[in-house]
């Protein structure tokens, strides 16, 4: 060592953090940083939820944060649209050029944000972003792709995003595991339902697809796609005839029971069985175990609501804990999300009264139909600018082939914030350089617990990175926005994300602090519904016109109902991936191979499909390849095509939102992803 360089110790701290994927779980990090580089990324073990373990995912964030393809400066487009060939280009120069662009647009409606949970902050998620738009007085974004069917169901019925706490499980004594793949994707529920197994509770699983999780409960009713309302409404004729229901708590806390008792007695199993194609003892040995444990549990997720009829669906499922009086019990009941619990002030971060003029919403489901809309009365101007933060709608959104030819409008502008050059990225304008959950503030609710958790930056911007805020503070100033509310630091955002109720001290000396909830939040009723009751009937679902009540609404796309599209299709997430996120992290891309297909042994046979084969996947709106797995984790008449790949990275340019479709489900204007009918051949990729 030479002799003027001083020899010091390297300095080293954990910085406490929060997980940002769209996940359940939303984690507790502690992140390790030497000299200013990050080194390592653990589940912080103080956090009762997290307990000190990440998914494979999360543990793997440096390599995603240094990643060699990170975007690290801005980038303008040099080639045509979708080409991927770009420039570097300096932050004031994108900024002033953006700036002018938009402010050329004479309608700033035909001007649309597009984003959804790349991060789940609610301050880089819509906070500042939120502001600029509403005070740009943009199209708004009706944010539908992944919930909105099953919380409008829930709303319905129980009042909110809202049941039981996710500790609790581990006192259950039966657990329905309901359109969930919670090994999969709700690793730190499946902790829970584990200690429940053994202290002797049952977990019986209800998915078409024979998930990990179906491994490893003691019951699977693989039944079809779509057919959930039928199941559930199975089960309550059984209860009802043998009368294993909580009449006390039918009478006191719940609406509408003789309608729905009606209904339901129109469901003897037998009908249920031919709908779902399960056995008729399997619905029968169901209800059994429901109507005589205690405590019940039923693990809802949102894997069975992509459907048409997915907010019947969660109705449905929705009312069986009061019929058995099972909300009683801390350990029963019912969760599908949290997140309704949270106090989230969404006016002071958002500020929607610096919206002056009009607004029109789009469907963020239906991009690709929109963006290829001509300008009318009825839709508005033409979409004419996109900016595009946290989110990847080339290759999430359904029926790519729309979505692409739309953002390959030469006409079109679009700003794209990104990490990576995404799918989407490659058919920007401008690609600007975003900084990742180790770089920037956030603070966060979670959809899958009841905790707060705050986010403290761990090492500097890498490159030129900018976080979202920092970019539509930046773009107000050029906008010539002058209201005090675009100069809100981050920090002074996280304080203002859940107002007095949640100790900001605590989660500065924690990073994470509990919602101060009651055990058992409707044990003596008290729902948030209007009526306070579990709404079996639904008045305000009757003054939209709709049926009050929950019913079967069959699939568009039914297995074996289209003699040339004869499998239904599902396309549920894989594991090592988070929706789109993580494809391009190559340890995590090893382990999923390749984009895979599962088909039964039996539909593989009768088209000549052989294990490892390349196949087509096709219906009238487009087709995609992938490699056949045949496997029995697809029942007859299904098959599984795991999400969801960059379309750069399949095997012929594509993905499997080529073949899913832009109709919308029952409730919640969201997408039908599950209710897809394809048929599949053997061919290798021309
Ligand atoms: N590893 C990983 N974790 C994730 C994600 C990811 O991509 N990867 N995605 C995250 C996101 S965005 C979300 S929204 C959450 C929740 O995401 P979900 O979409 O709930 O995902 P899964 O838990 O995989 O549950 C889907 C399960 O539902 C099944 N399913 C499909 N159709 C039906 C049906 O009609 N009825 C029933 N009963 N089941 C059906 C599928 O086979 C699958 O096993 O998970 C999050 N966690
Ligand atoms: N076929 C099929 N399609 C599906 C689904 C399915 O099950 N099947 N699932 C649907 C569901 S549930 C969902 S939630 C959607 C998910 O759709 P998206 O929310 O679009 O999720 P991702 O594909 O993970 O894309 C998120 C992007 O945000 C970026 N990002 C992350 N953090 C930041 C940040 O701080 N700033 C900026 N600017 N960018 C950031 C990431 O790099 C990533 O590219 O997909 C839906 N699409
Ligand atoms: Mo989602």
């Amino acid at each position: 060592m030479p002799a003027t360089e001083v020899s010091r110790p390297p300095s080293r701290q954990q910085v406490r953090g929060a997980c940002p994927h769209d996940c359940p779980d939303t984690c507790a990090l502690l992140t390790t940083v030497e000299d200013g580089v990050a080194q390592r990324v653990d589940g912080n073990p103080a956090h009762a939820h997290t307990a000190g373990a990440l998914c494979t995912k999360v543990a793997r964030y440096t390599e995603r944060s240094y990643h060699p393809e990170r975007v690290l400066q801005p980038l303008r487009r040099s080639g045509p649209k979708g080409s991927g060939q770009f420039t570097p280009v300096s932050w004031e120069e994108a900024l002033e050029d953006i700036a002018a662009r938009l402010k050329a647009i004479s309608d700033p409606q035909a001007i649309l944000p597009y984003s959804y949970a790349g991060t789940m902050g609610q301050v880089q998620g819509e906070s500042m972003a939120a502001r600029f738009f509403h005070r740009l007085g943009a199209s708004q974004l009706d944010r539908t792709i992944c919930a909105s069917a099953g919380g409008e169901g829930l709303t319905h019925t129980l009042g909110g995003k809202v049941g039981m706490k996710v500790e609790h499980f581990a006192e259950s004594r039966l657990i329905l595991i309901w359109g969930s793949n919670s090994i999969g994707s709700n690793l730190h529920f499946w902790r829970h339902a584990q200690e429940a197994k053994r202290q002797g509770a049952k977990l019986v699983c209800i998915d078409p697809r024979r998930s990990e999780t179906a491994d490893k409960c003691h019951e699977h009713l693989q039944l079809l796609p779509g057919t959930d309302a039928a199941l559930a409404l199975a089960l309550m004729h059984e209860l009802i005839t043998h009368d294993w229901l909580d009449h006390d708590y039918i009478e006191r806390h719940t609406l509408g029971w003789p309608q729905l008792r009606e209904r339901a007695l129109q469901w003897p199993p037998e009908r249920a069985a031919q709908v779902c194609g399960l056995p008729v003892e399997q619905i029968r040995q169901l209800a059994r175990d429901y109507g005589s444990t205690q405590p019940a549990a039923i693990r809802l997720n949102y894997g069975m609501q992509r459907v048409h009829g997915g907010g019947n669906a969660t109705r449905a499922v929705a009312c069986l804990p009061a019929l058995v009086g099972a909300w009683r019990h801390r350990a029963g009941g019912l969760l599908m999300s949290s997140s309704g619990h949270f106090p989230v002030q969404t006016q002071a971060l958002q500020r929607p009264e610096l919206r002056r003029g009009p607004s029109r919403t789009i469907n963020m489901s239906t991009i690709g139909r929109d963006l290829l809309r001509p300008a009318s009365a009825e839709f508005g101007p033409r979409i004419e600018a996109l900016i595009v933060y946290n989110s990847n709608p080339v290759a999430v959104a359904p029926e790519s082939g729309q979505v692409v030819q739309g953002f390959r409008r030469e006409d079109l502008f679009t700003v794209v914030l990104e990490h990576f050059m995404t799918d989407t990225a490659d058919h920007a304008d401008y690609v600007l350089p975003a900084t990742t959950q180790l770089e920037h503030w956030d603070i966060h609710a979670s959809y899958g617990h009841t905790d707060v958790l705050l986010n403290r930056p761990a090492i500097a911007p890498v490159g030129e990175a900018r976080s979202n805020t920092t970019f539509f503070r930046q773009l107000a100033r050029r906008m010539g926005f002058e209201e005090p509310c675009f100069a809100d630091d981050d920090e002074s955002l996280c304080r203002s994300a859940f107002g007095k109720q949640v100790d900001f001290e605590e989660l500065l000396a924690h990073g994470f602090a509990s919602l101060k909830l009651p055990d058992a939040p409707y044990a003596e009723g008290g729902f948030p519904t209007p009526s306070g009751r579990c709404e079996f009937f639904s008045q305000r679902l009757a003054d939209q016109g709709l049926d009050g009540l929950p019913d079967h609404v069959p699939n568009r796309e039914v297995a074996g109902s289209s003699k040339q599209y004869p499998l239904a299709m599902i396309s549920p997430p894989a594991r090592h991936f988070l929706n789109s996120t993580f494809v391009n992290v190559k340890s995590l891309r090893d382990i999923e191979t390749e984009p895979v297909l599962e088909i039964h042994p039996q539909d593989a046979q009768s088209r000549g499909v052989t294990d490892g084969a390349v196949v087509r996947v096709f219906n009238d709106r487009g087709s995609y390849h992938c490699r056949a797995r045949v496997s029995e984790r697809a029942r007859p008449g299904v098959v599984v095509g795991l999400g969801i790949w960059w379309r750069k990275m399949g095997l012929a340019g594509t993905n499997v939102n080529e073949v899913t479709s832009q109709e919308l489900t029952d409730l919640g204007r969201a997408p039908v992803f599950y209710d897809c009918a394809v048929e599949v051949a053997p061919e290798p990729v021309a």
